[in-house]
């Protein structure tokens, strides 16, 4: 598949970089490790993101590659490029308020992805492989034989970031020896973990604890304590101060409950819509709850957009994810 990719990389001058909406550190740093392997070809290349880079990955982008979508600046974006390669978002749906222009573009139209999707749609070439733990693992095996080592340390800095982000701080599933091989050959090449930990993770604002506070005031467990789901309300947020970025690994807590098989978060969209974050602890297929509400990702990390207000949002999911507890569990019984 990556000889693949590689090979169609060859023919494109002009190729740009996008990621998901409310892009986090695979999506950013897979993007970066990218783009200097396509610097190294002696390509012209461009990353644009939207909304803006959060704080806690500007030290990712130690070049000032990344430029923010600008519905004014960048109307003419879609012309630019020749090849326009979607990382780490499994449809064109995922780039929020780019996907028009997207859509729009005469560029030949990638994806470069490791969610599973039932059938790929909206794009003209797909490199997708759901055995990948993180996007920066597809760019890491690309470059690996194809780039002099050891890699520019900008470049294994934003690679082992994606990696660090996407199996938790190596502490997921996906978490193979492989993943740890390629974190071992990064950090042998000047990246420091402990670093890159501190940025990702220990940047945060008082604002964010205090949304953190909200939240797990209004913990609620179901399914005899197997389900544990949280939400906030955008005045929630306004009440604390906090932005979305504030939300950063929320979800992930209530796993560290005794007994929670499933954790969710419900936050309320600007339009109205309640966004469901949905993470599993190893035996639960949260995947195909969020397929069922049009979403998807992973089988223990998955997302969808369901209809507002927040209780009926959070009624459907509790149904759908108690079903599936009692489908994934009960042979276990
Ligand atoms: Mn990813």
């Amino acid at each position: 598949m990556l000889d693949h990719f590689a090979r169609f990389l060859e023919q494109p001058q002009r190729v740009l970089l996008t990621t998901h909406e409310n892009p986090d550190g695979d999506g950013i740093g897979a993007m970066i490790g990218l783009a200097h392997y396509l610097r190294h070809l002696g390509k012209d290349v461009r990353i644009v993101i939207s909304p803006e880079l959060p704080p806690f990955l500007h030290f990712l982008d130690t070049e000032q590659w990344v430029e923010t979508f600008d519905s004014e600046r960048h109307g003419n974006l879609g012309q630019w490029p020749e090849a326009w390669v979607l990382v780490d978002a499994s449809e064109p749906q995922r780039l929020g308020a780019m996907h028009e222009v997207f859509q729009a573009s005469q560029a030949v139209k990638v994806c470069l992805d490791h969610h599973m999707k039932a059938a790929p749609q909206g794009f003209d070439q797909e490199f997708t492989d759901s055995t990948a733990s993180a996007s920066a693992e597809l760019v890491f095996e690309l470059v690996a034989k194809r780039m002099p080592r050891p890699l520019p340390r900008p470049m294994a800095t934003a690679l082992y970031a994606g990696l660090v982000d996407d199996t938790g701080n190596f502490r997921f599933s996906n978490a193979t020896s492989k993943v740890h091989r390629m974190a071992a050959e990064l950090i042998e090449e000047g990246v420091l973990p402990a670093r890159v930990y501190q940025d990702l993770y220990h940047q945060g604002r008082p604002e964010r604890l205090k949304l953190f506070g909200c939240a797990f005031e209004g913990l609620e467990l179901h399914g005899e304590g197997r389900f544990a789901c949280l939400s906030l309300s955008q005045a929630n947020l306004h009440a604390c101060g906090a932005i979305h970025d504030d939300m950063e690994g929320l979800v992930n807590k209530p796993l560290e409950l005794k007994g929670v098989e499933v954790a969710c978060l419900l936050h309320e969209l600007d339009d109205g819509r309640i966004k469901a974050s949905l993470r599993s602890r190893e035996l639960v297929d949260v995947n195909a709850i969020c397929r069922y509400f049009g979403g998807g990702g992973h089988r223990l990390a998955s997302g969808a957009k369901l209809n507002g207000p927040m209780e009926k949002a959070k009624a459907e999911l509790k149904e759908v994810v108690l079903a599936q507890l009692e489908k994934d569990l009960s042979h276990l019984e």
